[in-house]
C-alpha cells in the first residue's frame, strides 16, 4: 500500500481554520457587496476554474549548470499522477494533467487513463517532444526537427506527433501541442524562409491527421537553445502558420516566451481577436524564459492577461475557449508546494478580473477618464480575494491552506521511503 492523504485528514485540517474563514468571507461579502458585486457569483467562479498541471512540473527541474534532485521525486508517469493526484485533491482546481512523449511512455494508454482516473484526474492537451534525441532514435534533432534540412528527419517527427495524437486519443486528450527547438545559432546558419516553410509542410501532415474533435496548439518562442533565431520565434510567425493551417490550428501562450516588457495581454487580445488563441503555459520570469511560478514575479501581469480572458468571456467573444496549462521548472522547491501555490495564483488572478466593473469601465474609457479606467482595474487587482479561493476549495472537498495540510501530512517524507531514486529518470526539465 502506498500512501495517500486520506479525506478526514483534510477535514479535520479545515476545522481549525473554518471559523476565520467564515469571518474573512463574510468582510469580504459586505465589501463587494457595497461595490455592487455578490460574492457568491464570485465563488461559484471560482469553483467552476481549472488549469491543468504539466506532468514534468512534478520533477524537480534544473538548469543547464545543474540539477539538484529533491527527495521522494516521481521516477515515473505512475508516481507523477500520484503527486498530480495531490495536488488536486488539496486545490481542487487541476482536475487533469498534460502529458509529455516520450517521457511519458507506457505500454498501455488505455490503462493509464484509468490509473488516471484513479486519481480523479483527467488528461489535457498532449506535447510531443522533438527537441532531444531518443534512446535508440534513427536520425538526430541536433539541427532541427520538423524543419529541419532533412525529408526524412522531418517526416520521423511528423511521425511522433502522429504517434502523440493517437496516445492522446486513447487518453481522451483533444488536442496536441507543438514546441519545436528547431533554429540556428549563427546568422546564415538557415534560410530564414525555408525552415519556415519546411515547418510549414511538416505541420500540414500533423494537421490534416488531427481528428474531427481536435485542436493542434502551436507554441512559440524567442530564443532557447536556438540563441540567434528560431522558426516560430513570436505571437506572428505563430499566428501566421495558423491561419495558413485552417481553423483546428491555434496559438499557444507560454508567458515566459517573450522579449522583456512585451505586452503580452495584448498580445492575448489580439489572438482571440483572430479567434486564434489556444491557450496558455502559465509561468513567471524576471528576464527571460526563467519557468518561475506563476504570479511570483509580476502578478499583475497575470491579472492583467486574465483581464482580457475574462472581457473575452462575457462579452461572449466568437470562438474564444482556452486551454489553461502551468509550464513550471521547480528547480529550488517541492514542487508539489510550488504547483499548488501556483494553481491557486492563477485562480486568484481570474477572480480579480472577473471583479472589474466592465460597464462602467466602458463608459469611463469612453469619456477619456483616464485615472478612474485606471483605477477601476487597480482596485480590482488590489482586492484579496483569499477568502473565496479557500472558500471554492472548501465546498469542493479540497483542503483551506493546502500547502499547511501538505506539509503536516507528511506526504513527501513517504514518498521518499517509497521512492528510492533511479537512474535517468524523466522528472524535470534540465
Ligand atoms: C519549452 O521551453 C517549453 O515551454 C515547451 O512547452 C516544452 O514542451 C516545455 O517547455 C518542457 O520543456
Ligand atoms: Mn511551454
Amino acid at each position: 500500500m502506498t500512501f495517500a492523504i486520506a479525506p478526514d485528514v483534510i477535514e479535520s485540517g479545515n476545522e481549525r481554520h473554518r471559523g476565520a474563514l467564515a469571518e474573512d468571507y463574510d468582510a469580504l461579502g459586505r465589501q463587494l457587496a457595497r461595490r455592487g458585486i455578490a460574492i457568491e457569483g464570485m465563488t461559484t467562479r471560482a469553483m467552476d476554474f481549472a488549469v491543468a498541471v504539466p506532468t514534468w512540473g512534478v520533477g524537480t527541474g534544473g538548469t543547464r549548470f545543474a540539477r539538484f534532485p529533491g527527495p521522494g521525486e516521481p521516477r515515473n508517469i505512475h508516481d507523477k499522477l500520484e503527486d498530480c493526484g495531490v495536488i488536486q485533491q488539496l486545490t481542487r482546481v487541476t482536475p487533469t494533467v498534460s502529458p509529455h512523449f516520450p517521457w511519458d511512455r507506457v505500454k498501455d494508454y488505455n490503462a493509464l487513463r484509468q490509473e488516471a482516473a484513479s486519481h480523479a484526474l483527467g488528461f489535457d492537451a498532449v506535447n510531443s517532444n522533438t527537441f532531444q534525441d531518443q534512446r535508440g532514435q534513427r536520425l538526430s534533432y541536433k539541427f532541427g526537427s520538423l524543419a529541419h534540412a532533412d525529408r526524412a528527419t522531418r517526416m520521423q517527427a511528423v511521425e511522433h506527433n502522429l504517434e502523440c495524437i493517437e496516445i492522446g486519443r486513447q487518453l481522451g486528450s483533444t488536442a496536441l501541442t507543438v514546441w519545436i527547438a528547431d533554429g540556428s545559432n549563427f546568422p546564415g546558419q538557415s534560410n530564414l524562409t525555408r525552415v519556415f516553410d519546411s515547418y510549414l509542410e511538416s505541420l500540414r501532415l500533423i494537421y490534416d491527421a488531427l481528428p474531427k474533435d481536435w485542436m493542434v496548439f502551436l507554441e512559440h518562442k524567442l530564443y532557447e537553445p536556438a540563441f540567434y533565431s528560431t522558426v516560430i520565434s513570436d505571437w506572428g510567425s505563430s499566428l501566421m502558420a495558423a491561419l495558413e493551417l485552417g481553423p483546428k490550428a491555434r496559438c499557444l501562450v507560454d508567458l515566459g516566451h517573450h522579449a522583456p516588457n512585451t505586452n503580452i495581454e495584448q498580445i492575448v487580445a489580439r489572438l482571440i481577436r483572430a479567434r486564434k488563441l489556444a491557450g496558455f503555459h502559465f509561468n513567471d520570469s524576471k528576464y527571460g524564459d526563467d519557468d518561475l511560478d506563476s504570479g511570483s514575479v509580476d502578478p499583475f501581469r497575470l491579472f492583467l492577461v486574465f483581464n482580457e480572458l475574462v472581457d473575452a468571456e462575457l462579452r461572449r467573444a466568437e470562438g474564444f475557449a482556452p486551454a489553461y496549462m502551468i509550464d513550471q521548472s521547480h528547480n529550488v522547491t517541492d514542487p508539489i508546494e510550488s504547483l499548488m501555490a501556483s494553481a491557486m495564483e492563477i485562480q486568484r488572478a481570474f477572480v480579480q478580473a472577473s471583479l472589474v466593473d466592465r460597464e462602467l469601465l466602458q463608459v469611463v474609457q469612453d469619456g477619456n477618464d483616464v485615472l478612474l479606467a485606471h483605477r477601476l482595474v487597480k482596485q480590482a487587482f488590489i482586492t484579496d480575494v483569499s477568502p473565496i479561493l479557500s472558500e471554492a476549495r472548501r465546498r469542493k472537498g479540497g483542503a483551506i491552506d493546502p500547502i499547511g495540510l501538505y506539509r503536516a501530512s507528511g506526504y513527501r517524507g513517504h514518498k521518499t521511503r517509497e521512492r528510492p531514486p533511479v537512474e535517468g529518470t524523466s522528472a524535470g526539465i534540465v
